[in-house]
């Protein structure tokens, strides 16, 4: 591995912002800021963001309950209009938001680029899908009667995002939102306030109407708690952690919110004797180590058929080995650091807990020197001979740690695979249509590939986890409008002949 230390523009002035409340830019009511550092070099301070309260909160939800009175009933074409210019706008600034993602959130300047270019295509898609049909109309007893279905809004939507993809989650939860009527109040993570106000900034200017996107910066406790636990909150979409999923159950059940949860994986990739093993090994090392592991699409455990265990273990530890580990803002570099201190030792931590508990390390793991002890850097881990039921085996680490399993049989890796409480994504590599149609049928995961990573999910198709990784309820493609919408019955009766 190679080290390049982080260089970045460390002395640049740090800008203060504010929330966006009822259409203005505003700093919190207790005048409060807090400060984002760059993962790669804790000595740059990113920004200052207004520190918000449930004082916030509150006129964010009042401004988001105004304007929806009149934008539940305004015209999807002129929604879809908006969405259209926001795109264009991100478009135009993809350099700089790329780059400020990149230096909030720490994956490669690569990864950053293609996030937000990704949420341009976001927006496109539902400006376009905000003009696809909405209803239905049905057959009645009554042949004068006209039976139809319409999908409506459900009206103020709380959008509760993590910091892993900072664009593109907000993106794809927050367009239809909006392209189906809703108003929104936007609470991201706090560890990347800057790329939500980037994508705050295109929306407002692209013109949507005051209150119509409320963007409340600030804790989990401060604005995450007050947010979800408004009654005039009538929905709660949300991607992040297990833990903050289950309270959110709690909280929408209370309170009847209608409720939509992504939360965490444990993909698995098996890789069979008969696969183009130099294929597989580029996926599976994309896929457990870009952004640094942290996906909750990554790939954490390699499923690996005995007889080709060595030699594709011996693969892995030399690609993975030659990873350049560095600066995210340096083109040669292919992983960045985790999103904060806390994580990476809290990973580099969850490594020497797997050693001891057996598994083998075979490379990577500690925290790295060298010029990158200003950075939460970790370098990538392989552990071989992993226990399917080991806390390695089983937990999302959420950094770059890969276990390879061995199996026996094609059998034995379908029941590795399932035999976790998750089940968002996952992979099979080979060259055996058979096994691959029976994989896909049998695999307890919401998203399947065939010959390719477990990451990744187009904006046009539904997007989602099975078992504990998420609420039943899917994301993006049609599916957003199922969440977004809420259907009503349409009789319409002629009137009798007039006497
Ligand atoms: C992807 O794999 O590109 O938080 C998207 C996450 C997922 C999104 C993954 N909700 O990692």
């Amino acid at each position: 591995m190679v080290a390049s230390p982080p260089m970045a523009d460390a002395q640049q002035e740090a800008e203060t912002y504010g929330t966006y409340i009822a259409g203005e830019w505003r700093p919190a009511t207790s005048g409060e800021t807090m400060e984002n550092r760059n993962p790669a070099n804790r000595d740059e301070v990113v920004g200052r963001f207004a520190s918000s309260s449930a004082e916030d909160v509150d006129a964010a939800v009042s401004a988001a309950e105004e304007a929806y009175r009149t934008w539940r009933f305004s015209s999807p074409m002129s929604r879809a209009n908006i969405l259209h210019k926001a795109a264009n706008i991100l478009e135009a600034r993809i350099p700089e938001v790329g780059r400020e993602l990149t230096r909030e959130e720490g994956k490669t300047l690569k990864e950053g680029i293609g996030e937000t270019t990704r949420a341009v295509q976001i927006l496109r898609y539902y400006a376009g899908e905000a003009q696809q049909p909405s209803g239905e109309h049905y057959p009645s007893v009554n042949p004068h009667t006209l039976l139809y279905t319409s999908r409506e809004p459900l009206g103020v939507v709380a959008v509760v995002t993590p910091w892993n993809f900072p664009i593109a989650i907000p993106a794809w939860k927050i367009a239809p939102a909006l392209a189906f009527g809703n108003t929104v109040v936007f609470k991201p993570a706090s560890l990347t306030p800057l790329t939500a106000v980037r994508l705050v900034e295109a929306l407002a200017e692209a013109g949507l109407p005051a209150g119509v996107l409320n963007l409340v910066t600030g804790s989990a406790g401060n604005v995450g708690d007050p947010l979800v636990r408004d009654p005039r909150v009538v929905a709660i979409t949300f991607t992040g952690s297990n833990e903050t999923g289950a309270e959110l159950r709690r909280t929408a059940a209370e309170r009847g919110a209608k409720l939509q949860l992504e939360l965490g994986g444990k993909n698995p990739a098996i890789v069979l004797a008969d696969a183009d093993l130099e294929h597989a090994l580029g996926h599976v090392v994309s896929g457990s180590m870009m952004s640094t592991g942290q996906k909750c699409t990554a790939t954490s455990r390699a499923i690996v058929d005995r007889r080709i265990i060595d030699r594709f273990t011996e693969m892995l530890a030399d690609r993975i080995k030659a990873l350049k580990v560095g600066d995210p803002l340096d083109a040669e570099t292919q992983i960045g650091p985790l999103i904060d201190e806390r994580a990476a030792d809290r990973v580099a931590g969850e490594v020497d807990r797997a050693k001891q508990a057996g598994a083998e390390l075979l490379i990577g793991g500690q925290r790295l020197g060298n010029g990158l002890e200003r950075g939460a850097f970790v370098a990538p881990a392989l552990f071989g001979g992993v226990d399917p039921d080991s806390r390695l085996g089983q937990e999302e680490l959420f950094g770059p740690v890969l276990g390879v399993i061995p199996v026996d049989s094609m059998e034995e890796a379908m029941t590795v695979a399932n035999q976790v409480k998750f089940g968002l994504s996952a992979s099979i590599f080979t060259r055996d249509l058979g096994r691959a149609l029976a994989f896909a049928r049998e695999i307890e995961a919401g998203v399947v590939h065939v010959n390719s990573e477990t990451p990744g999910a187009e904006p046009q198709v539904p997007f989602g986890g099975m078992k504990g990784s998420s609420s039943y309820s899917r994301e993006q493609g049609k599916a957003a409008r199922d969440f977004f919408t809420q259907v009503k019955t349409v009789y319409i009766d002629p009137p009798p002949p007039s006497a």
